[in-house]
């Protein structure tokens, strides 16, 4: 079998990273204006806010942990390896939390948190530390013209060509903590289904596009995802059901 897999924000949720909607409006962006800190037109009239909020988010994100969701698709990319079948992971989050579980090929679509990118000479370096104005380019010396290397509205995601080749590919599309909010991304599933691929909701509750899907399960990911894995690798594919 050959999975793609599409996480968000909710995957991290239970490792104490906030999501940025959710049907109680406590979302990251219920408290932060997205046009100011997640737009080039934002930055580049307030660089200083925009260093803080992604600032305070690596600070959060370095002491944070993988948790079971993280580690179950690791298991689920190896045991499928084992098995002779595939496992794209493309997630939306800018966190690290998948690599740290183990899984060893992610792509991140909107970006990585600890990076920094030079928009003088477009070089990209691990950034751990907080980012500022001060700062100066490794690559070409140029001060002042770091930022973080994620996808804001309005920019190109990542990565396009191989996930639409992975989509090609794939018997099973499952997206997993995404509100289906944001395009491209949010209209992966429409794709998949134009293709013939079965496709499977797993979320805390119902998205907005759940109707979309084949399959759905909801609750805390830390226990609806290795309960899907475990169910894929055992065999039993409820997921999947003809
Ligand atoms: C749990 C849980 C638990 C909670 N267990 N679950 C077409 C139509 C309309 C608009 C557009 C369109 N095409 C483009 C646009 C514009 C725009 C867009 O989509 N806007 C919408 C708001 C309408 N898109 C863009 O600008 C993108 N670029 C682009 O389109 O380029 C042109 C292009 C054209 C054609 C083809 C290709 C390209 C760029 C988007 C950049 C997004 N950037 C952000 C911020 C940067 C990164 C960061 O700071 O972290 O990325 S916004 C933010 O949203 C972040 C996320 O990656 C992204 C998605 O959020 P996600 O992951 O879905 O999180 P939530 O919070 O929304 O949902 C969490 C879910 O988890 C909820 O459902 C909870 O219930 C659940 N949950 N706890 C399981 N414990």
């Amino acid at each position: 079998m050959r999975i793609f897999v599409l996480t968000g924000a909710g995957i991290s949720a239970e490792s104490g990273l906030g999501t940025f909607r959710d049907k109680a409006g406590t979302g990251i962006w219920a408290r932060f204006d997205p046009m100011k800190l997640a737009t080039p037109e934002g930055f580049a009239r307030n660089p200083d806010e925009v260093h803080a909020f992604y600032n305070a988010r690596r600070k959060n994100l370095l002491s944070a942990q993988p948790n079971a969701a993280h580690h179950a698709l690791a298991r689920l990319e190896a045991g499928l390896a084992e098995q002779g079948g595939h496992m794209t992971l493309v997630t939306q989050n800018i966190d690290d939390l998948h690599e740290r579980a183990g899984s060893q090929a992610v792509v991140h679509m909107h970006g990585e948190l600890l990076k920094a990118r030079c928009a003088a000479c477009e070089g990209v370096a691990e950034w751990r530390n907080d980012l500022g104005r001060a700062d100066r380019c490794g690559t070409c010396g140029e001060t002042g013209r770091l930022r973080p290397h994620v996808v804001w509205f309005g920019e190109m995601p990542f990565e396009l060509d191989t996930i639409s080749r992975a989509l090609d590919d794939a018997d099973l599309f499952v997206a997993i903590g995404t509100s289906g909010t944001v395009y491209p991304a949010a209209g992966f599933v429409a794709e998949a289904r134009a293709r013939g691929i079965r496709t499977c909701e797993i979320n805390l509750e119902p998205s907005d596009g759940a109707y979309l899907f084949d399959d759905r399960r909801y609750g805390p990911a830390s226990e609806t995802v290795p309960a899907w894995v475990e169910d894929m690798l055992g065999g039993t594919e409820r997921a999947v059901r003809e």
